[in-house]
């Protein structure tokens, strides 16, 4: 695969390459928040080049073979069949190559977001409307408030009491539907603590809108202490 997206890079007018592939390497856990980003600018600046170039030439054509004098008439062209060819071929050439080379470093991340990396510490979401109701492993619940430890992989598994919706969590470039009778997961890796964003992402209903939460993202002593706190049979003693 490497091999084979090299030659398409090769081929291409594909600068920012190189750079995406030494941003990628290190840690364990593959950061398909940062991969996501990357991606993204990578294909606003690859279409914005070829846009540009693409556009420089066709107003150059324009204004070279524009019509001077009023009734003048065109020549034909004196384009051999060759560069005619070439003229069709090396243009497609260029956006198919960067379109297949965008096209795998897609699945190359979408293949890492849905590897849950060992080790993720696992909790349930179930969406309703309209929101989130979250089970921890010892038992703990909340609503609304995702709270997770910093530096761990969160895996989320979602599930859906009522219609579709849609777990999203934009700092973090990670969605996915919430499906009734339907058991799905996604991933993210939260490296330090703060807040973010959790939405829905689906239109569910007439308060669709205000089904949004918070992702809180705890130092770890912090997050324990939480989870110590209100996990049922601490609660009781
Ligand atoms: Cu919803």
């Amino acid at each position: 695969m490497k091999t084979f997206k090299r030659l398409i890079a090769g081929g291409a007018l594909l600068l920012p390459a190189a750079a995406s592939e030494a941003a990628e390497g290190g840690g364990a856990v593959p950061d398909i928040t940062e991969g996501w980003h990357h991606l993204w600018q990578e294909l606003i600046l690859d279409i914005t080049i070829i846009g540009v170039i693409f556009a420089a030439v066709t107003l150059y054509l324009l204004i070279k073979y524009r019509r001077r004098r009023e009734g003048e008439e065109g020549k034909g062209s004196s384009l051999s069949p060759l560069a005619s060819l070439g003229w069709v071929l090396i243009p497609a050439f260029i956006f198919l190559a960067d379109d297949v080379y965008l096209a795998a470093k897609n699945f190359e991340l979408w293949n890492k977001m849905r590897e849950v990396p060992e080790g993720a510490y696992e909790v349930k979401v179930e969406s309703y409307m309209w929101g989130w109701d979250i089970t921890y492993p010892g038992g703990a619940t909340a609503t609304n408030e995702l709270r997770v430890p910093e530096g761990t992989p969160i895996k989320v598994s979602l599930s859906s009491r009522d219609v579709l919706h849609s777990f999203f969590i934009p700092d973090f470039k990670v969605k996915w539907d919430t499906v009734p009778g339907m058991d799905t997961y996604i991933w993210f890796y939260p490296k330090k603590a703060g807040e973010h964003v959790m939405t829905c992402a689906e239109f569910c209903g007439v308060l669709h809108s205000s089904m949004h939460g918070k992702v809180i993202v705890m130092p770890e002593a912090e997050f324990k202490k939480w989870i110590e706190e209100n996990t049922p049979r601490n609660k009781e003693a």
